[in-house]
């Protein structure tokens, strides 16, 4: 029956007021004398939730009745974060929501800022994820995200005593009123069995993986609704359930625990994100979970194909899947079981099937993370997908003997399997074999990726890897996190940027003049006091919001070098105290990150920063000119406010061993000067906003490959440097940690030795890129005609733009 679809037409406070306190009554079921303030939350949320229920159903519709092409992004992560600010600004909501909760007596921000933060991800690779379910509905395309509710994000990070101690976080623990479970898409998924061979009615095999276990993939909708409310899109969560909540047999004979094993081993598969980043998890859990929502996506997919009446060869046309890094590899080799094996689709034509559909984003070359499986593991796993890698490799390397006359080195570079130690099923080359696009995520990572993991089978395939540099929403990112920032461009340019953050350009014209540097330096203090009293209300310490905040936050790792920024720091401080006479710039160094549990020296260099914090910031001879404060527990929301208040933004990982960064764009945009090194996004971000207006310094990938080649001295370096000299044995001999003097000893020895991350060898351009920034800051109109120009210049790294050409150059949808 053709019904029409219900709306919710007015919109303004006193009809929002009685739309809450309807749901409070009906759906909540409270009196608002009682109501608690997750109650106002929840009845928030549900009103503006109906709002975007009726373009999803609208949207939803439409493509069904176009039966266009969708895209499929399939990822094991998504940081999401809080929902309801983003959804109601989308929606333009802010204004009218406020005042009728106003109305009510219950204060906006307060509500808000009980949202539990969604963290299904771990850093930059998810959060990149959330941006672009926001822009594909932005840009209207009509768009799937498919990952894993994990019942535990990652993990509550607390401090004991300057140390990383990792707590679970519940975001479920009040429910989740944006999420609808939709028990009728549930798909069985196994694993373990035999695979048995039959002869099917051609006389050719047939396989029949009779599997040895199975648990049940329940899909939990969110709706991703795009700016200004026009599209709205799904991302689809599974949740595993066991096929017997409950072993009545065993339980009616006493064995109560027994009766509910299958129960708990299945709910296990989705109870908790694995909290590491850029290091492959290798556990067979992980494993599990991969295959887990792969399975449930692939079966969802192409039910959902079908059912519109579609054949199988029209995958390609209707279909496009984005395999979001190797995580969701596997996926290559289930469809291909699904076609062969249940739908009966020639091996061959399978395949064609499944390179035209699938595509593929690398968002890493460091060696440990790249995925790849023991074989016995996999073997055991997953029976029949052993077979068809044996059978694609075959395939694959078949061809590139015989027809374009590979030697033996590069077929064992570019095989499915790694023969050079335990045999491995290699993730990375499967994601690439099976994709007609493979995606670095900026332009010097994608060039890289052609010169090193990829280069035989670039070789092999030269027209398949392209460049999409990242971006960031400029929705969460600029009009949501800084709404300040956002009335004052609207102010100075008029509203199109909004539309079109490419028209931020406009800001150029007025970064030299003096009456709008002055209002623009307000509105970063005011941020600066915002940023200042959440460190005073969290951890008790006053920060002088006229001091530079000077920012590095994102995942603690060796290769993003906090190292190198706390040594600088150890120097400045030795600075400070022994010239006194000078003028030295009053700083604020922040920092936030969580370090992945098992990474020994990410959390000793979290401990490292508390030290050095605890030392500096008590030494009186600092006269307030220098603080170190470690922020912790890093999330999305405490991004949102550091992000508008940072003056100075850190991105000085290795020259080659940052993919892109987003964090990089994020505080650019927000009108913080960068110090960086020529890595990742950092290349594109200088090219857009001139070389005058960014701090570059160190070696370059180039260099850091040569001489990482012919083997670094960093003797050399560390001799050179009294400053460096100082600083380092300052930490090794414990003046930071005179509870445990050897703290520090082996962190210090990796950078006499071999300094793989060029601390030693940056250091000195480093501190002196410090310095020319400590001069720039000094010239206040020097200062902010720099930052305004980076606003102004930094439209082009929206995700809209990414998604753009994700759709013109791979998707066509
Ligand atoms: O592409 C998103 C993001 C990049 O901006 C970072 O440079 C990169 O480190 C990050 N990669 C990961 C690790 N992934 N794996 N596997 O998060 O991706």
């Amino acid at each position: 029956v053709d019904l029409p679809l219900p709306k919710r037409e007015v919109s303004d406070p006193d009809a929002l007021a009685g739309e809450i306190m309807e749901k409070l009554t009906y759906s909540i079921g409270k009196d608002a004398k009682v109501a608690t303030p997750h109650d106002w939350l929840t009845a928030t949320i549900l009103v503006v939730r109906d709002r975007i229920i009726d373009k999803w159903m609208e949207s939803t519709r439409n493509t069904y009745m176009n039966n266009g092409k969708r895209v499929y992004y399939l990822s094991l992560e998504f940081l999401i974060g809080r929902l309801l600010r983003d959804a109601m600004s989308n929606l333009g909501l802010i204004d009218d929501m406020r005042l009728a909760l106003q109305s009510l007596s219950v204060e906006f921000d307060v509500i808000a800022g009980l949202e539990p933060d969604a963290a299904l991800g771990n850093g930059g690779l998810g959060r990149l994820a959330a941006c672009f379910m926001e822009s594909m509905a932005t840009v209207n395309i009509p768009a799937y995200g498919y990952g894993i509710r994990y019942v535990h994000g990652l993990f509550r990070q607390q401090m004991a005593e300057g140390w990383q101690v990792e707590l679970p976080e519940s975001w479920l623990a009040h429910g989740n009123p944006w999420e609808f479970e939709r028990r009728e898409s549930s798909y069985e998924v196994g694993y373990g069995g035999t695979v048995e061979t039959t002869e099917g009615p051609d006389g050719e095999p047939r396989y029949v993986w009779k599997q040895g276990e199975r648990v049940i993939a329940t899909a939990f909708d969110t709706p991703a609704v795009g700016w200004r409310g026009e599209r709205v899109n799904t991302l689809r969560l599974w949740s595993a359930q066991p096929i017997d909540p409950i072993l009545l047999d065993a339980f009616n004979a006493g064995d109560h625990i027994g009766a509910l094993r299958e129960s708990n081993k299945a709910e296990s598969l989705t109870r908790v994100l694995y909290p590491a980043d850029a290091t492959s998890a290798g556990q067979e859990l992980r494993l599990r979970q991969e295959f887990f929502f792969c399975s449930a996506s692939l079966q969802d997919i192409v039910r959902r194909h079908l059912q519109q009446g579609n054949t199988l060869a029209q995958l390609p046309d209707k279909v496009a899947i984005q395999l979001n890094d190797t995580h969701p590899a596997v996926s290559v080799v289930e469809l291909m079981r699904l076609l062969v094996d249940v739908h009966g689709v020639a091996f061959n034509d399978a395949w064609e099937i499944c390179s035209k559909t699938f595509s593929y984003t690398n968002h890493t070359l460091l060696p440990e993370a790249l995925e790849s499986w023991p074989v016995p593991l996999f073997e055991r796993l997953l029976p029949r997908h052993m077979q068809l890698v044996y059978a694609i490799n075959a395939k694959i390397l078949l061809d590139a003997r015989k027809n374009r006359g590979f030697t033996d080195h590069e077929i064992r570079q570019i095989s499915l399997i790694d023969e050079s130690g335990d045999r491995r099923v290699r993730m990375g080359n499967l994601a690439f074999m099976g994709s007609h696009s493979i995606n670095g995520v900026s332009a010097l990572h994608t060039e890289l990726m052609k010169e090193t993991v990829f280069s035989d089978l670039h070789k092999l395939y030269p027209t398949r890897i392209n460049n999409k540099t990242n971006g960031i929403t400029p929705r969460r990112w600029l009009m949501q996190c800084n709404p300040d920032l956002t009335d004052l461009i609207k102010e100075a340019i008029g509203p199109e940027f909004l539309d079109d953050a490419t028209k931020l350009k406009g800001l150029d014209a007025f970064a030299d003049d003096a009456a709008f540097q002055q209002k623009f330096a307000a509105v970063k203090l005011a941020n600066k006091q915002k940023l200042a009293s959440l460190v005073a209300s969290r951890m008790g310490i006053k920060l002088n919001p006229h001091a530079m905040f000077d920012i590095q936050i994102k995942r603690i790792h060796e290769y993003k070098r906090q190292l190198l920024n706390i040594i600088e720091t150890v120097a400045l401080f030795d600075q400070i105290r022994s010239h006194p006479e000078r003028d030295w710039v009053p700083r604020v160094k922040l920092f936030a990150g969580k370090a992945a549990p098992s990474y020994h020296n990410a959390k000793l260099i979290i401990k490292l920063a508390n030290d050095v914090a605890r030392v500096i910031n008590t030494d009186p001879s600092v006269r307030g000119l220098l603080k170190v404060v470690f922020i912790p527990n890093y999330n999305v929301s405490l991004a949102e406010v550091m992000v508008p208040a940072a003056d100075l933004s850190e991105q000085i990982s290795t020259a080659g061993m940052e993919a892109s960064g987003t964090g990089n764009m994020k505080f650019a945009l927000n009108g913080a000067l960068t110090i960086g090194t020529l890595d990742g996004a950092n290349v594109e971000m200088r090219d857009h906003v001139g070389e005058e207006n960014i701090v570059i310094f160190g070696m370059t990938a180039d260099e850091v490959g040569r001489v990482r080649a012919e083997g670094h001295n960093p003797r050399a370096a560390i001799d050179a440097s009294r400053e460096l000299q100082q600083a380092l044995s300052s930490i090794a001999s414990g003046v930071f940690s005179p509870d445990d003097r050897d703290r520090y000893a082996e962190l210090m020895q990796g950078i006499y030795q071999h300094d793989w991350f060029m601390v030693a060898a940056d250091f000195d351009a480093y501190a002196k890129a410090q310095r020319e920034v400590d001069d720039i800051w000094t010239d206040t109109s020097a200062w902010y005609s720099k930052t305004i120009r980076n606003t102004a210049r930094m439209g082009w790294f929206s995700s809209d733009r990414t998604i753009r050409q994700y759709n013109a150059d791979i998707w066509r949808a």
